[in-house]
This record gives C-alpha cells, sequence and structure tokens, in this order.
C-alpha cells in the first residue's frame, strides 16, 4: 500500500469546533504508510513540537525534553526467545518508563543471525521502522506504560507520548487511550491503517497543560504467543517499534481534600468571628 495518509492538529481543530472541554485538547500526529518514509515526516513534526532536538544523549534523551526507546539496543539476553523485563527501562536502561499487560510478558525481536528468525518469525507481516528490532506483549494486544523520574520508583508525568505501530490492517482495533494520575480518560484515538507490513505513526502533545500517567496501547486484535505462533489465525495482529515521549517530570502538588476542607472551615470561621465582633460592639 503506497498511498501516504497525513494529518496533523486534526484533533487540535476538532477541539476547538467542538468546544471541547480543556482536557481534551492535545495536538495529534499521525501519519501512515509503506515505508519508514511515508511517516518519517510526521515523526520529525512530533518530535520538534515536544522539544530535544534530533541528536541521542544517554538512555535516550533528546535534550532535556524529550525520550526514546527503539528497542534496537535490547540486549540478545533479553531478546526473543528471551522476554523484556518490565523495568528494563527504568533499570537497566533508566528512561522512566515502566510497562504493564495483562498478558504473559514482553518481547523485543532477535536481530539476523541469531538462535531464534527476525521480527517473531512473521517477515512478510512486519518491518522494522529503525532496524533491527520491534516489540510485542506476548498473549495480549495490551501495553501499558507508566512514568517515573528515570532510574527511580517515583511516579512521574508526562506531556506528550507518540509511537510507530506495524501492520495495521484494519479500522478501529489499534488504539492510544492516555490517563491522568487518577485514572480519568484525556485522549483515546486509533490508529491509521497502513495495510500489510505497512508503518502507522500516532501520536499526541498536551498544549493545555495535561499531564499523562498512563498510557494504554492497544495493539490490534491479534496476540503474539511465541515466536512465529498467533494467538489466533484471523484478526489483525500489530507490534510495535519506537516509542516517544516527553520527559517524565514530578507530578505537580496538589492541595489535599483534607487540606482543602481545612482551609474552607477555616474562612468560614474568620467570617464568624468578623460577624460576632460586629454584634459585640
Ligand atoms: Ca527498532
Ligand atoms: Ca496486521
Amino acid at each position: 500500500m503506497h498511498k501516504k495518509l497525513l494529518s496533523v492538529g486534526v484533533g487540535t481543530v476538532l477541539g476547538l469546533f467542538l468546544n471541547f472541554p480543556a482536557s481534551a485538547a492535545f495536538t495529534v500526529f499521525e501519519a501512515a504508510g509503506a515505508d519508514p518514509a511515508a511517516i518519517t515526516p510526521t515523526r520529525d513534526a512530533f518530535r520538534t513540537a515536544v522539544g530535544g532536538g534530533t541528536v541521542a544523549g544517554a538512555n535516550g534523551l533528546f535534550g532535556t525534553e524529550r525520550r526514546e526507546i527503539n528497542w534496537d539496543g535490547v540486549p540478545v539476553t533479553f531478546s526473543d526467545p528471551n522476554g523484556l523485563p518490565a523495568d528494563f527501562f527504568n533499570v537497566n536502561s533508566p528512561r522512566g518508563v515502566v510497562l504493564a499487560t495483562p498478558g504473559t510478558g514482553f518481547l523485543v525481536s532477535a536481530n539476523a543471525g541469531g538462535s531464534v528468525p527476525t521480527l517473531f518469525g512473521f517477515p512478510n507481516d512486519f518491518q522494522a521502522f529503525s532496524p533491527q528490532k520491534v516489540f510485542t506483549a506476548v498473549n495480549s494486544n495490551i501495553t501499558d506504560v507508566r512514568f517515573f523520574l528515570p532510574g527511580t520508583s517515583t511516579a512521574a508525568t508526562t506531556d506528550a507520548f507518540g509511537l510507530i505501530f506495524v501492520d495495521v490492517e484494519v479500522a478501529n482495533s489499534t488504539r492510544l487511550d492516555f490517563f491522568d494520575v487518577s485514572n480519568n480518560l484525556l485522549f483515546s484515538r486509533t490508529a491509521l491503517v497502513a495495510g500489510n507490513q505497512g508503518l502507522s505513526f500516532l501520536g499526541a502533545v498536551a498544549n493545555s497543560g495535561e499531564t499523562i500517567g498512563r498510557v494504554r496501547i492497544t495493539s490490534g486484535a491479534n496476540t503474539i504467543v511465541s515466536n512465529g505462533v498467533l494467538g489466533d489465525p484471523t484478526s489483525d495482529v500489530v507490534v510495535m517499534d519506537d516509542f516517544l515521549y516527553g520527559e517524565p517530570l514530578a507530578i505537580a502538588a496538589v492541595p489535599e481534600p483534607e487540606s482543602y476542607a481545612m482551609l474552607l472551615a477555616g474562612l468560614g470561621m474568620v467570617g464568624w468571628v468578623t460577624r460576632r465582633r460586629k454584634y459585640v460592639r
């Protein structure tokens, strides 16, 4: 499929037009096509919107503003057929991301020349955006991404997340959902169809100060059970390549409900005392 689809900022335009609440204000970056060149301009526009430039520092840090995970440096010991630890990108390579899934774990695909095939054994379905490794949950189409101050157990939030899906062939099953730290849904969007072996970029950047505590990635409807084995013979299997996100930052302090109640009660007492004084006089 060579048709290239591109739309930047549609979410914002729709949001303004339909007068969505401020919590829905995310700028969308999306594109789909047959090869990396088809989505690279949109990936680059997302990078520019988040900031951090194009030169990676240690642990996938770009400038001080953005992190990326392209999976390609994951060692053989944590690549297919071996599982990837859920906290690999906060412990082994501290990038402030811990993964979770209702499935049984995660796999990063093998490089050529290893003991197992590349691309989870599906060379006619998948390709890498960044050679050679791609990523999937195991026995599930769900990957939850939570953010931490990199290398610590302190929860954090980000203001932007985007990724590259591989082999999206059916509309409306592959999607991103963003949640705040209180688990309120902030943003949802389905990925563009790219066709067999195609690549889809989907990302969004908060433009009104929203903070993302968790990203839920739904990658297709099928599942990868193990190298070369799918969960069912028919539904759309989708895997992932590069993740891009704003540098995880400390969660802003908000007044505790109890403190707020005490503050209001205190103000009430002041008013009562003031009124009493008037009558006493
Ligand atoms: Ca890669
Ligand atoms: Ca597919």
